[in-house]
């Protein structure tokens, strides 16, 4: 039976600190509609999708923080989404920021079924940035004082025919993320993203940015023969601006699709998740090649950072 599907990234352009999720939910929705035109049966968002990316800002107040949260998944703002996924058949992928009814806070996101059912969560490790108030940046990024570290691990969920696997952000530029969704048999992997342009601690690199996004994702799958749909929250977002490039990336490391813009856009691709095979039963066999007794230094416990 043909695995092969369209899948679609959906970028967004830049969500203002007084949009209202509705409104974030109803762009979303626009986009839905066009991936569904387009043959889509997967629609990708970004990192944070619902609201702008507050860890731009040291919030000192509780309450205010956990504004930014959503405290239910699906809740009111977000269930038009889901009504219609249900209605045209098409799965999704949803960043957001998470509050459990414990008080924890994470940085998740969430596989949703055709059907509109929730089929897998992911909770972000690698979180970037600082957790004190560093009044020299240009803008904070407190994730590490937002968030925890996900407690998830890199699950892999049997859905659209196949195995997929979910990262955020940051993870994107670890191999170890890639490496363990493939040793789990992931076959495609969604992620959304939220990359300042500029980078305050090494400002020489901020021309980086795009090459350092493809060179991640593009090693990502390669190395571990998955495909991957990869998806900005890009544009001049509250006075910082964010890259687009969102892309659609073959188990091979070729990007299939790129977003032009720094809005709202739709990017899709074909994608045969047999093709998985090509460097999976080749070059990055894991079962014959992989050399785990010379890797021990990977699990080690990390030096005090
Ligand atoms: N959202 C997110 O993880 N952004 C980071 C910025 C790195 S610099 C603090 C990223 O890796 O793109």
């Amino acid at each position: 039976m043909s695995r092969k599907f369209i899948v679609a990234g959906a970028q967004m352009g830049p969500i203002t600190k007084d949009e209202p999720r509705a409104s974030a939910v109803a762009r979303m929705c626009t986009m839905m509609h066009k991936a569904h035109e387009r043959g889509a049966a997967l629609v990708v968002f970004p990192e944070l999708a619902l609201t702008t990316f507050f860890p731009r800002w040291f919030i000192d107040d509780d309450a205010a923080l956990d504004a930014w949260f959503e405290k239910q998944m699906p809740n009111d703002d977000v269930r038009p989404l889901f009504d219609l996924a249900r209605e045209l058949g098409i799965g999704f992928h949803l960043g957001y920021a998470e509050l459990t009814p414990e008080g924890r806070h994470f940085n998740t996101a969430i596989l949703v079924s055709a059907e509109g059912e929730i089929a897998g969560k992911y909770r972000k490790i690698h979180l970037p940035g600082h957790r004190e108030n560093e009044s020299w940046r240009p803008f904070q990024h407190l994730e590490k004082r937002y968030f925890e570290k996900g407690d998830l691990g890199f699950p892999v969920f049997d859905a659209f025919g196949g195995k997929v696997g979910m990262c955020i952000c940051n993870d994107r530029r670890w191999p170890e993320t890639w490496r363990v969704l493939g040793l789990g048999g992931a076959e495609l992997v969604v992620l959304g993203y939220n990359t300042p342009l500029h980078y305050p601690p090494a400002p020489g690199h901020d021309h980086l940015q795009y090459f350092h996004n493809e060179l991640s994702i593009q090693a990502g799958c390669y190395q571990n023969g998955l495909w991957a749909v990869a998806v900005a929250k890009a544009g001049m977002e509250e006075g910082s601006e964010l890259i687009g490039g969102s892309v659609i990336v073959a188990p091979t490391g070729e990007i299939l699709a790129r977003a032009a813009t720094q809005g709202d856009e739709i990017i899709t691709a074909e994608i045969d998740l047999d093709r998985c095979a090509e460097i999976r039963a080749n070059v990055f066999n894991f079962a014959v090649h992989r050399e785990p007794s010379d890797y021990v230094a990977i699990t080690a416990p990390k030096a005090a950072g």
